[in-house]
């Protein structure tokens, strides 16, 4: 079997002790590493002030860790510029947001070329590399550049925009021919896909085989779907055993017998935090029933904070949760918990256990797996009603959930009410449908199904 290199911009690189401790995709990808052994590379986290450092490289069994630093200026231009002030918010479709400067490419391009050439001393003929997310688009082009044979995927994490909201990226152009140097393209849904190969067909004069074989810039690669799972047997026993834990017990104490609606999402404009404060509003509105009844917990790690649209949705979250609060509140019930900071995943898992509703209402989401998480933790005796948007990718596989609208302010506010009062019936079927999906497609059955697609190249093209 062939070595394994993955590419991330983050590297995972201990492991933590306790079984769940982690996010599934970093379980996923060390377990991958470990049958396999190989490298994985990526940005240390840390930035200079001066030039590149030489990796720096740590090994731990059968697996290398590799890692580079940046300079404050790449830092800048790469990170908190093309990829989080172009390509995030473009690919969100807040064209709005997203800025347009030739410095800012320069630097990405100018990152994806030096991290290339730090890894190509370390790689072997026979590696298969496999490389995540919308930072490293350029990545494939570069080691081929270099002369790198190797078969190289690559998956993307967030949506694909449709042909109108890409074009408006002044080098569409070059990014898409960059990403044909890859072998295989792997997207979290059809309508990723379809609009990727839409792109290739309208604007790139390509070919499209219904295989998803694509034929551009003078390239044959494989384009498919991979909607990213979790660790669903180990987040479900995680959350089983939280519910005796010292905090969740303080959780449902504190909420008197009153239901509990849970939302979690790094502090991000994508998440629509905004609406779902809204959507609660007008739950209280509509259906004053609800009034001293119900909690709403929204648990919001900061995230991104040097940019300036994240601090910008932080202070109008702030505000919108207070005006609600200052509305509703009473002198023993306060409608809103809103909290910036973050838990661990074993209590997270079991806060989730302990709701009657998870609220997962993102504006656009490659597929969000907190919605998965919510499903996986809930009890089967009495689980929980999942309220997801349409705009989420994991809308397509979670079908008992209750689909929503996030920009219908009043269609959620109803939605709301109705996972509130479902009977036990109705939520167990309904949870019933979507534990067997994610437990089907899990996060390792998503990776063995990328890693054997990836090496099983293009038959017959
Ligand atoms: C990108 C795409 C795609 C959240 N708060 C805490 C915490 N979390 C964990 C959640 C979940 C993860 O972070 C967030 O994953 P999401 O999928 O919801 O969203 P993004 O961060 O935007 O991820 C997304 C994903 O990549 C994978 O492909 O689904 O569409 O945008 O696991 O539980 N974890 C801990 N404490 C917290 O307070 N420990």
């Amino acid at each position: 079997m062939s070595r394994l290199v993955v590419v991330s911009n983050r590297v995972a690189m201990v492991k933590q002790s306790r079984p769940g401790a982690e996010g599934g995709l970093a379980v996923a990808v060390r377990a991958a590493l470990r049958q396999r052994g190989g490298i994985w590379f990526g940005w240390s986290g840390k930035t200079l002030e001066r030039d590149y450092s030489q990796p720096s490289v740590t090994e731990v069994g059968k697996i290398t860790y590799a890692t580079v630093d940046l300079t404050q200026r790449d830092y800048d231009e790469y990170y908190k510029g093309f990829a989080n002030s172009t390509l995030w918010p473009l690919f969100h479709y807040r064209l709005d947001l997203a800025e347009f400067t030739q410095h800012t490419w320069a630097g990405y391009q100018r990152v994806n070329a030096l991290f290339a050439h730090r890894l190509q001393p370390l790689l072997k003929d026979s590696d298969i590399i496999w490389v995540h997310d919308y930072h490293f688009m350029l990545f494939a082009d570069q080691l081929r550049n270099a002369g790198c044979k190797q078969k190289i995927g690559f998956f993307l994490h967030i949506p694909w925009p449709a042909v109108p909201v890409f074009t408006a990226l002044p080098m569409h152009r070059e990014i898409v021919k960059a990403l044909c140097a890859y072998d295989l393209l792997g997207f979290q849904t059809d309508e990723d896909l379809l609009s990727f190969q839409d792109y290739i067909r309208r604007e790139a004069d390509g070919q499209v085989g219904k295989d998803g074989v694509i034929k551009a810039f003078g390239r044959t690669l494989r384009t498919a779907v991979f909607p990213i799972g979790i660790d669903t047997e180990v987040f479900a026993g995680m959350a089983a055993e939280s519910e005796d834990s010292k905090q969740v017990i303080r959780l449902r104490k504190s909420l008197l017998g009153r239901d509990l609606i849970i939302g979690v999402d790094r502090l991000d404009y994508s998440k629509g935090l905004i609406n779902r404060v809204e959507a609660f509003e007008h739950l209280l509105t509509s259906y004053p029933d609800n009034r001293g009844k119900v909690v709403f917990l929204q648990i919001n790690p900061p995230s991104r904070s040097d940019v300036t649209d994240y601090v910008d949705i932080r202070h109008e979250l702030e505000a919108t949760a207070g005006r609600v609060n200052g509305t509703f509140a009473e002198y023993d019930w306060v409608p809103i918990r809103y909290l910036n900071k973050s838990f661990s995943r074993r209590v997270l898992s079991g806060f989730f256990r302990s709701s009657k509703v998870g609220f997962v209402t993102p504006l656009r989401d490659g597929m969000n797996l907190v919605a998965k998480e919510f499903v996986a933790a809930q009890s089967p005796k009495n689980p929980g009603v999942l309220v997801l948007s349409r705009f989420a990718g994991a809308a397509r596989e979670l079908d008992g959930a209750l689909t929503v609208n996030p920009y219908d302010i009043e269609g959620v506010a109803e939605r709301l009410q109705e996972a509130l009062s479902m009977p036990l019936k109705a939520r167990r079927e309904r949870w019933q449908s979507m534990y067997s999906a994610i437990a089907r497609n899990d996060v390792t059955a998503w990776r063995e199904d990328f890693l054997e697609q990836l090496n099983r190249g293009i038959q017959g093209h």
